[in-house]
């Protein structure tokens, strides 16, 4: 009988996913849900396991694959994985395996409430009442910026960009889009429209980021690209905070030169409390919520169970980022 491979979660999770893990793997497991692996575990760890279940707060960079000999494969609770250094794990042998798909419709869901939430000030009447500071009512108490009929450009159109686009037309919005490929198909069925990135700046109501995280794309939205925005615009961002530059966005907060933000990702996470977006009126920060659904949260586990389990038993997973490592013999 060949010895079980040995597969380590970096997270507290629930009962059920370890036994599917533990049916066909030895399983290590950080017991904490909250706070992550310190980075001494998870390179001792990952030096002996053949599998691990990551999430974006780890980092799977060259050092650790370098020491994880054993290592064939990398599931990573997300659709992003700017966490993992995917160069040199191919370079490894190592698979990749992302869980997308599964998350597009609550990621896309989230966005729709933060372009609500930013636009109608939901944040800060939601405060108000709570706070015991209803008092009185006069005509613009709280009035903020409608949704309807304004025109929405979406920067990154992939999957949760479509479906982003598939509910603005539900609140009868324009669709723009920047991509780095155009989509016909998605132009043809969601009427959205392609624009330069420029130009989809100037037009938009509402810019909404879903871009990866990568070298292209980190401080993409910064000082220039603000001030191309309409000062009654509204910058939202469901990606990954460094695709923003902080500072150049809090300068054009300060400034007027855009109306408000809506973030649901910050260069650092946990944002830390005296973050200045976060004492700002017309910024509407989220705790990274994307994919926060109950529902959802579930199914990324267990695609990310199912992914392990495939690469160790050498059958192919039904994600993966780097499928050039699958052909090679070890697997
Ligand atoms: C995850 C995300 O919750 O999928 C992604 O890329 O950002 C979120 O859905 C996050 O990665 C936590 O691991």
């Amino acid at each position: 009988m060949t010895a079980k491979p040995y597969i380590y979660v970096t997270r507290q999770l629930p009962a059920e996913i370890i036994e599917k893990l533990r049916r066909f793997a030895e399983v290590g497991v950080w017991p904490s849900e909250e706070r992550p692996v310190p980075r001494d575990v998870l390179l001792r760890e990952a030096a002996k396991a053949d599998g691990l279940f990551a999430m974006l707060s780890d980092r799977i960079d060259e050092e650790l694959l370098s020491a994880a000999k054993r290592l064939k494969v990398v599931a990573n609770l997300g659709v992003g994985y700017d966490n993992i250094d995917v160069g040199k794990a191919t370079e490894l042998g190592v698979a990749v395996c992302n869980t997308p798909d599964i998350l597009t419709d609550t990621t896309a869901d989230l966005t729709m409430a933060l372009i609500l939430m930013a636009g109608r000030r939901l944040g800060e009447a939601l405060e108000c009442v709570k706070n015991g500071r209803w008092k009185s009512w006069s005509p613009f108490f709280m009035a903020g910026t409608d949704i309807h009929h304004k025109t929405l450009g979406i920067v990154g159109m992939g999957k949760i960009g479509e479906a982003v686009a598939e509910r603005a037309r539900g609140f009868s919005m324009k669709v723009l889009y920047h991509n780095r490929h155009r989509k016909p198909e998605a132009e043809k069925r969601l009427g959205a429209v392609y624009r330069s990135f420029d130009d989809l700046l100037r037009e938009s109501d509402y810019v909404v980021c879903l871009t990866p995280l990568t070298d292209e794309t980190r401080g993409m939205f910064d000082r220039e690209a603000f001030k191309k925005m309409k000062p009654s615009a509204f910058f939202i961002n469901v990606a990954r905070g460094a695709v923003a530059v902080e500072e150049d966005l809090i300068e054009a907060l300060e400034k007027g030169e855009i109306a408000g933000a809506g973030l649901d990702v910050f260069a650092e996470e946990p944002v830390r409390p005296d973050h200045p977006l976060l004492k700002m009126k017309q910024v509407v920060p989220l705790p990274h919520i994307g994919s926060a659904s109950t529902e959802t949260r579930w199914a990324m586990m267990e695609r990310c169970a199912e992914n392990l389990e495939a690469v160790l038993s050498g059958r192919p997973p039904v994600n993966v980022v780097n499928p050039s490592v699958l052909q090679r013999s070890h697997l």
